[in-house]
């Protein structure tokens, strides 16, 4: 069988999904780190983005898809149950977390910090401030939902945790939404729990080279 090809950066929380699903399954994988937009992305998303898979001559975009492929596709454990319920539960969590959580919590807040974007070459405060509030709802909104069963789906770990996860890595490292997650009890332990999985500590990405810096 050929050797799956994950394209994508380390440190995209999207990539990180596709790459700790392989992991799971303990499914062999080549991560090829093309940038979006790159030739190499743009052949396969027609908007750019990463990831993107290619098995043989099968190419997929799409982090869900491409979860959706490998657990069908692999043998070990089922990373989308086959349950109605639950196979719906971890759906419409992974669906919360793309169409919305994603856009607050990754795009407006996160990237801020990341690649700070205000005139003094610091994170736009306007920004950040304005969309806090939405954040540390969500935030709560994710403690109120693990704190049912221990996991988003239900009681059981799936693809709407792997989903999760990478977001709330990078969260917990920043002011308002590291306070905000020390704050969330339930969500805090469900992350410490996780964290320990093989497929979490295999996809770490490397620092941001301004944190590297810091860090040496
Ligand atoms: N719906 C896509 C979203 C992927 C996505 O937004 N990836 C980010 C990196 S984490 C990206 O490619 N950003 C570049 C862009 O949007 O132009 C998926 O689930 O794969």
């Amino acid at each position: 069988m050929p050797v799956v090809e994950i394209v994508g950066p380390a440190p995209s929380t999207y990539t990180r999904v596709a790459r700790m699903v392989c992991e799971e399954k303990q499914i062999p994988y080549e991560l090829k780190q093309s940038p979006p937009h790159s030739p190499d992305v743009d052949a396969i998303h027609p908007f750019g983005k990463v990831p993107v898979m290619r098995h043989g001559d099968f190419e997929l975009c799409e982090s869900k898809a491409i979860s959706t492929y490998l657990d069908l596709s692999f043998p070990g454990p089922k990373l989308i149950p086959t349950e109605p319920r639950q196979a719906a539960l971890t759906e419409q969590w992974v669906s919360l977390v793309n169409t919305k959580m994603d856009g607050t919590l990754v795009r407006s807040y996160l990237l801020n910090y990341v690649f700070p974007k205000g005139s003094d070459g610091k994170p736009d405060r306007t920004v950040i401030d304005a969309v806090v509030p939405e954040v540390e709802k969500e935030i709560q909104l994710l403690d109120r939902a693990v704190a049912k069963g221990g996991f988003l789906a239900g009681d059981s770990f799936t693809l709407a945790d792997i989903n999760v996860m990478p977001i709330l890595a990078y969260l917990r490292n920043f002011p308002e939404s590291g306070a905000a997650i020390t704050a969330a009890k339930s969500l805090s332990a469900y992350y410490d729990r996780l964290a320990t999985r093989p497929s979490f500590r295999n996809t770490v990405p490397p620092l941001p080279p301004r944190q590297q810096a810091k860090a040496s």
